[in-house]
């Protein structure tokens, strides 16, 4: 449904994620009207402008309507899988006999590298659906799995053919800081300076990266490591995030919000003064409750000092093949609430409002007129059973750039 004067939904209840009024930016009886892809008015349905009160309309009985979902942090292109090693885990195997079946993070580096541009996009397709069924309208793509240039390009590739061939927003990220390859084993520091930063000047140079992405811990790079990293992003204009805290406390957090990054993600070993940091900087903490469960973590991220400080929070997927294999949004919403305490609310801003901004999509996120019209409707009574339900899909229709 798209004539070019517009169209309305009518009999929804809306909630805007506008904040300052109702919980939810909630609107009863609401209306919206859509029109060139954007929202051209909202409000309730008693307040229809007369201008817009001929046009034709779609009535929701209802349901619930909210922007379209956004995953802000997500490893969907990759390789292989790695269940056999999960099978092996839990078979007792050691960190050792993984490794030396060829398990971990290494193994989907040989895979990843072995497979075509077309095999990675074929590959990626399914868990790309999986979470369109689910309402989601923006999804960030990572590279770090080629760990080479050329892969790391491929897989910047693979991201931006997901996006032409899907109506969905995909935002790429380049993350060749993410580990060091075999060939490069002991010498990090050759690693980012030979092949990172090269890797990324050249990605960028085609067009491949809308952001630049870093792996700060113990088993991966210091933050001085990644502040080279960051200072050449700086110069090729290119914003920043961090992986940070994840496993331990290593001060990337605060080298991140030095660089003003969009976000932070992670953060389990987060501390307050982290937290003050990211208020300052307006960074994005991007909470990731997938790889906490899958790693059977125990530290919790800091969500009251993250309140406390006014960092806005979103939630991820971190869809990856090793620490989350986690391929829905709204079971993601579902752990947040559960695992860390968050509100209902605040998993709902996680996924719509704040993850837009993790990924600078200042365009969407919220119900407002003048924004892009990215929005879910679905067969729910309140918000909170998006958050509540596990395992369930309600899901009624999907609105992208304006089209049903
Ligand atoms: N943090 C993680 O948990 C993953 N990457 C990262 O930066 C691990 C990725 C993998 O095991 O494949
Ligand atoms: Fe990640």
């Amino acid at each position: 449904m798209e004539s070019s004067a517009g169209y309305v939904l009518t009999g929804a209840q809306l909630a805007t994620m506008v904040e300052g009024g109702a919980p939810y930016g909630l609107i009863a009886q609401g209306a919206v009207v859509v029109r060139d892809g954007g929202i051209g008015w909202v409000g309730a349905m008693a307040d229809l402008p007369v201008e817009f009160q001929t046009l034709d309309r779609c009535d929701l009985a209802g349901r619930l309507v909210t922007p379209g979902l956004v995953d802000c942090h997500t490893h969907m292109v990759f390789g292989g899988d790695r269940a056999m090693e999960f099978e092996m885990r839990l078979n007792g195997a050691s960190y050792e006999e993984v490794a030396r079946a060829g398990g971990g993070i290494v193994s989907t580096v040989t895979e990843t590298r072995a497979a075509s541009l077309d095999e990675l996009v074929q590959a990626a397709l399914p868990r790309l659906d999986a979470l369109i069924a689910e309402g989601v309208s923006a999804v960030e793509v990572k590279s770090g799995y080629g760990l080479d240039r050329d892969t790391e390009l491929n897989m910047l590739r693979a991201g931006r053919r997901l996006g032409e061939m899907r109506p969905v927003t995909v935002k790429t990220t380049f993350l060749g800081a993410h580990a060091t390859p075999t060939e490069f084993k002991g010498r990090d520091d050759a690693y980012i300076d030979e092949i990172c930063i090269p890797a990324m000047r050249a990605a960028h140079a085609e067009g491949l990266v809308d952001a630049v992405d870093g792996f700060c811990e113990g088993i991966a790079f210091n933050a001085a490591q990644i502040g080279r990293v960051f200072r050449v992003a700086a110069d090729l204009g290119l914003p920043v995030k961090l992986h940070a805290e994840q496993l331990s406390h290593s001060g990337g957090t605060q080298m991140a919000a030095q660089h003003g990054a969009l976000s932070v993600d992670h953060v389990e070993y987060a501390t307050a003064e982290d937290a003050r940091a990211m208020g300052a900087s307006g960074s994005v903490a991007v909470i990731l409750p997938g790889a906490f469960y899958t790693i059977r973590e125990t530290q919790e991220p800091p969500i009251a000092a993250f309140r406390k400080h006014g960092v806005p929070m979103a939630l991820a997927t971190d869809l990856n093949p090793g620490s989350s294999p986690l391929n829905s949004l709204l079971l993601t919403m579902n752990m947040g609430c559960t695992l860390f305490r968050m509100t209902p609310e605040e998993a709902l801003a996680g996924v719509t409002r704040n993850a837009a901004q993790a990924l600078g999509l200042l365009d969407r996120g919220r119900i407002a007129a003048g924004l892009r019209a990215d929005l879910a409707v679905w067969n729910v009574k309140t918000p909170a059973e998006l958050a509540y339900r596990i395992g369930f899909n309600p899901l009624h229709a999907r609105i992208f750039n304006g089209e049903l």
